[in-house]
């Protein structure tokens, strides 16, 4: 609980962060970048670089999930625990996710070999929390509530960004990528089974769910396509962007193809800082294949009830210091909000999530 995110600290380093004091603004030395040449911190593969450039990035998102939803609407546990249970064994689902915090902390490197082409990198350390309810399997009663954590090294992309045009007033740029199955699929937890009675628990370590796993298990190819532009003061910007499993991994099972469209637009506020807003869409097929070692009565377990459609609102800053010792870093932090989610199935409800970022430009 300590690392968790939430929306009042977010606004208070919105808040610090934008103070006069801050310091950055320094008209004497010659320009650095532009605070709004980068995308909202969210934005994955936004930004080529000069020949010969390096930059590493640092960036951890935060995603808060609480309460869950049928398709578009909100349920309780009762009506959770009415609906079947693929596996069999109780007939219906008998535990119910609470509250959910992902983590995901990346660590990336781009490099220029020309004006053209940027190679780029990411590796990610994930840490998930989960808390949820037991209910009794005879008698529906509650039983107790129990966490379960799993952390570690995520899947590992490696692609590159290629310019492919210029318009009147922007560039256009696709994105080929490939995510490496380095995050583990396996973990496992020690979980409250439906065998417990309020007063008499009964544990049982087991695999964990498929959304408290760190990777994907597959090799997944990653295509985008960009636009970044100037229209009328604003700079503007919008990616479609794309996860295609390449196969069923090692537990003989593939999460679903997701396909994502964003647009976003920055204003600059000063000459260190900017503000953004952003809009994104994405689809998520269901999971394909099942891993027979996961098998808990808990909607997280079923199959059928993975991906969706979901939509998402983001306010950002952007800062990069023009002078000074910390000349050239920049310091990104944004915010989204859910703004639609029809979810396949029951799944847990999606909150906010925050993102802050550190660049540097070599
Ligand atoms: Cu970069």
């Amino acid at each position: 609980m300590t690392h968790q995110w939430t929306a009042p600290k977010a606004a208070l380093i919105l808040a610090l962060a934008a103070a006069p004091n801050f310091g950055f603004a320094d008209d004497t030395h010659t320009k650095t970048a532009a605070p709004e040449n980068h995308a909202p911190i969210g934005v994955m593969g936004d930004h080529r670089h000069k020949a010969g450039e390096y930059m590493v990035s640092l960036r951890q998102m935060n995603m808060r999930m609480e309460g869950n939803l049928h398709g578009r609407d909100k349920v309780s546990d009762s009506e959770v625990l009415a609906m079947p249970n693929q596996h069999g064994m109780p007939a219906n689902l008998r535990v119910v996710p609470q509250k959910m915090d992902m983590r995901m902390t990346m660590l990336g490197v781009m490099y220029a070999p020309n004006d053209n082409v940027t190679l780029l990198a990411m590796l990610m350390q994930i840490d998930n929390e989960m808390t949820l309810n037991t209910y009794n399997a005879m008698t529906q009663e509650y039983a107790g509530s129990f966490s379960s954590k799993s952390a570690g090294l995520g899947d590992t992309i490696i692609g590159a960004l290629m310019h492919c045009g210029d318009t009147q007033n922007g560039t256009w740029h696709y994105g080929l990528a490939l995510s490496l199955p380095t995050g583990a699929i396996d973990e496992t937890g020690r979980v409250l089974t439906p065998m417990s009675r309020e007063g008499s628990p009964h544990y049982m370590t087991s695999r964990l769910p498929y959304p408290m796993q760190l990777g994907s298990g597959s090799y997944d190819f990653k295509p985008s396509l960009t636009y970044q532009g100037d229209w009328r003061g604003w700079r503007i910007g919008g990616q479609a962007n794309a996860v295609l499993r390449l196969n069923d991994n090692d537990e003989d099972y593939r999460l679903g193809d997701k396909f994502e469209l964003q647009g976003w637009a920055m204003k600059n506020l000063s000459p260190y800082a900017s503000a953004s807003l952003r809009l994104d869409a994405n689809h998520q097929g269901k999971i394909d294949g099942q891993d027979s070692q996961i098998a808990l009565p808990v909607p997280t377990a079923q199959t059928a009830f993975s991906g969706g459609t979901f939509a998402n609102m983001s306010l950002g800053v952007n800062f990069i210091a023009q002078s000074g010792a910390l000349r050239g870093h920049r310091l990104a932090l944004e915010v989204s909000l859910p703004l639609h989610q029809d979810a396949h199935g029951v799944q847990m409800q999606r909150q906010e999530s925050v993102t802050l970022g550190w660049q540097k430009a070599f």
